[in-house]
């Protein structure tokens, strides 16, 4: 996936659509994954179209290097870039408890840096509800390997901050509307248990 130059490809979810019930919904993840990625996986190959110089550069690469793009295609590639970026990185870090790997190193790492899970699970909830609008919440690593919960607005990433992501909430309303209606509260209840550290 990393690798992938244009025309880019969705990535395929690593797990079935039903994979993370009851808590993320079938109907959510297929629409999440096959409608909203597809999206912004189009819109960036049709920004990049007529520009072949760019056809060899990774995602990571449109991303970290906004400045060497022309500026008529920098907005559509922050956007889509990042939407195709961050979307990856939210379904690939999540997974159901049978095909959770082990996680422990990451939960004693957060233990360490937040004093205990809990702590963390409430001060990465509070900025999760925090985002304003459409976003994400993230756990990050500095390069100090100090964790920090970050949030984005949009489809902008972590990667020109200079962070490592580690795990990744969508809390854009299309994310979680078909089942929690408009309590993002409980649905950032429902991720944990999906999500890296859930039990
Ligand atoms: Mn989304």
């Amino acid at each position: 996936m990393e690798q992938q130059h244009y025309p880019f490809k969705i990535v395929p979810l690593p797990y079935d659509y039903n994979a993370l019930e009851p808590f993320i919904d079938t109907l959510t993840m297929e629409l999440h994954h096959d409608r909203h990625l597809q999206t912004y996986v189009d819109n960036l190959n049709k920004a990049l179209a007529d520009y072949p110089m760019y056809h060899g550069w990774t995602l990571e690469q449109l991303i970290r290097y906004p400045n060497k793009l022309p500026p008529n295609i920098r907005t559509a590639v922050r956007n889509n870039a990042g939407g195709v970026y961050n979307h990856n990185f939210y379904f690939k870090t999540m997974s159901s408890q049978k095909e959770r790997t082990q996680t422990e190193n990451l939960k004693q790492w957060i233990s360490n840096e937040f004093g205990n899970i809990e702590n963390f699970k409430k001060e990465f909830k509070e900025k999760a509800l925090s985002v304003f609008g459409s976003g994400y919440a993230w756990l990050v690593s500095d390069k100090y390997g100090r964790l920090k919960i970050i949030t984005t607005a949009n489809q902008d990433t972590p990667l020109t901050l200079n962070f490592v992501p580690i795990m990744v909430i969508d809390v854009w309303e299309h994310a979680y509307y078909l089942k929690h209606y408009n309590k993002r509260a409980d649905y950032i209840d429902d991720w944990f248990h999906v999500s890296l550290i859930g039990q």
